[in-house]
């Protein structure tokens, strides 16, 4: 018997007539979803992999079903991706095709490349859905930061994703009786496998507000919508408008379930608003190479300051700087996080050294640092890198920053760090020595902008006469921080 990756769509008998997606006033039953990506995916078949120019509408994930559905890999494009991560991510990834919503004006190196319009029409004779690839296949090539150079894209095989979605399902007791709403970006793990990919695989409801809003979630939670995702700062926002707002309150109190994950969600975050709506905020922890790897249980204890326990099938252990296990038993030991199973990533596309690299005898290393409770419960305390800054849920690399900045004629030198925010997490800090005529802040954050999506531009410039250097020439990014 083979395992669909999405059995609702592949078998439309089991539930055709339910909605699967709506975005606004755009709705799409199953049956008409499956209609859809079935033609889609006939002009697909054969091909390696294929751009989609990833706004957040109904087109894009019709686009990504399609794309699952023939067996080829997807690349999620940013649409406010700047010059130099689109020539980057079209010349790595060399996709066959772009997929986008008819009318939508595609820049750069991404126009050049053959495009199919992905419309909401179904063929008059839909095909049938094509046989299941095997697991091993990949399925989505996500492109993440590192602490220096341009991004790497992450190949993530089906079988992650399936028991990825699975495990969550089981953890979280997500049926198909749930109605999930969400307004994250489409490009990344979060709003796309988990929150496209994850309600089609449970056969329940996405409704997506598009451009998130304190306003539009609550309203969806008010109506029939169940749970939410979403990252600290949507939290944030909503803890302070839930102050404010009684109606709003009691709106995100109906919820089933509220997940928030991408990045640490404080703990005064997570007392705020159980104080505020009643309910208690799961938190789960993940990254781009391994989808997800723990997460508090829906009927766990929701302890705020831990994202819970290691999901089924995903072994998770912490080593000492020397790389050796750290005994479960011990409570007080901080380690490294590494992780193996299913859901891990086959590797980075081209990119054989940095695989490598971050492999330690089959287990990844993830880089974030924590330690455990005496039942098990991990708490995520910091991150290895100094160089990579988590600002509203995404991953940004310092270094990729920098070079950017280095580029400009006035900029002799340049550090960029992570600062606390309250609503960001970390907001993104540019320290710059100026040659002899100093630029505006202005200028020099749309020459970032330019560049790079908009929110890797620094929200502040601060000039220096001198950046503070070791002995070794080494910036001590800890010295500017202090
Ligand atoms: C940014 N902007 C600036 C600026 N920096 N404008 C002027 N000067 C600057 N220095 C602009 C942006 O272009 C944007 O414009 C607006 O300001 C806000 O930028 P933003 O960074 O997008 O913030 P905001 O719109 O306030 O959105 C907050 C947010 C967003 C939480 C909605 O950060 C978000 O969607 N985060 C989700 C990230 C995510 O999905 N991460 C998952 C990674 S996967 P405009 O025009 O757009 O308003 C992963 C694995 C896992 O981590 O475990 O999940
Ligand atoms: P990304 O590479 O964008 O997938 O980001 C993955 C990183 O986000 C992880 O390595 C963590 O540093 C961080 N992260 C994700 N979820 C959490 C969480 N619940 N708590 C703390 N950090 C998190």
């Amino acid at each position: 018997m083979t395992t669909h990756l999405l059995p609702d769509l592949a078998d439309v008998s089991r539930r055709g007539d339910r909605v699967a997606l709506r975005f606004g006033d755009t709705a799409l039953t199953y049956r008409e979803l499956a209609a859809v990506a079935a033609g889609t995916a006939s002009r697909l078949a054969g091909l390696r992999r294929v751009a989609v120019w990833a706004t957040p509408t109904a087109e894009t994930c019709a686009a990504v079903v399609a794309a699952l559905a023939a067996g080829v890999a997807v690349v999620p494009i940013n649409p406010k991706i700047g010059k130099r991560e689109m020539s980057h991510i079209v010349g790595d990834a060399e996709p066959d095709r772009v997929l986008a919503a008819p009318g939508a004006e595609l820049p750069g190196e991404l126009a050049g490349l053959p495009r199919i319009d992905v419309t909401l029409t179904p063929p008059a004779q839909p095909g049938p859905w094509p046989a299941e690839p095997p697991a091993s296949t990949p399925a989505f090539i996500v492109y993440t930061s590192g602490t220096t150079g341009p991004p790497k894209g992450v190949v993530l095989p089906r079988r992650a994703l399936t028991s990825n979605l699975d495990a969550l399902a089981e953890v979280w007791e997500w049926t198909a009786d749930d109605v999930l709403v969400h307004g994250l970006p489409l490009f990344h793990v979060h709003g796309l496998i988990l929150g496209v990919v994850g309600p089609l695989r449970r056969g329940c409801t996405l409704h997506h507000v598009g451009k998130f809003s304190t306003e539009a979630v609550a309203a969806e939670l008010a109506g029939d919508a169940t749970m939410l995702f979403g990252v600290p700062t949507m939290y944030h926002r909503l803890a302070e408008d839930c102050a404010a707002d009684r109606e709003m309150a009691e709106a995100i109190g109906r919820a089933r379930l509220l997940v928030s994950g991408s990045a640490a969600l404080p703990a005064t975050e997570h007392q705020r608003i159980e104080q505020l709506t009643g309910q208690r905020v799961i938190e789960r922890y993940g990254m781009t190479e391994t989808l997800m790897n723990c997460s508090v249980r829906f009927s766990g204890d929701r302890r705020p300051g831990t994202v819970g326990l290691p999901l089924p099938g995903v072994d998770l252990r912490l080593v000492d700087d020397d790389g050796n296990p750290i005994p479960e038993q011990d409570t007080d030991a901080v380690g490294e996080i590494e992780v193996r199973g299913p859901n891990l990533f086959l590797g980075y596309l081209n990119r054989p050294d940095a695989t490598a690299e971050a492999m330690h005898d089959g287990w990844f290393r993830t880089g974030d640092m924590a330690r455990r409770d005496p039942d098990g419960y991990v708490r995520i305390v910091g991150r290895r890198a100094t160089d990579l800054i988590k600002s509203g849920g995404y991953k940004i690399g310092a270094g990729e920053i920098e070079n950017v900045l280095l580029d400009h004629p006035q900029v002799a030198e340049v550090a960029v760090t992570g600062e606390p925010d309250p609503d960001l997490g970390e907001r993104i800090v540019a320290w710059v020595v100026a040659r002899d005529e100093r630029p505006s802040a202005d200028e020099l954050i749309a020459h970032v902008a330019e560049q790079l999506a908009a929110h890797k531009r620094p929200r502040e410039v601060r000039f220096l006469s001198a950046l503070p250097r070791n002995d070794m020439g080494k910036v001590m990014k800890r010295a500017l921080r202090a």
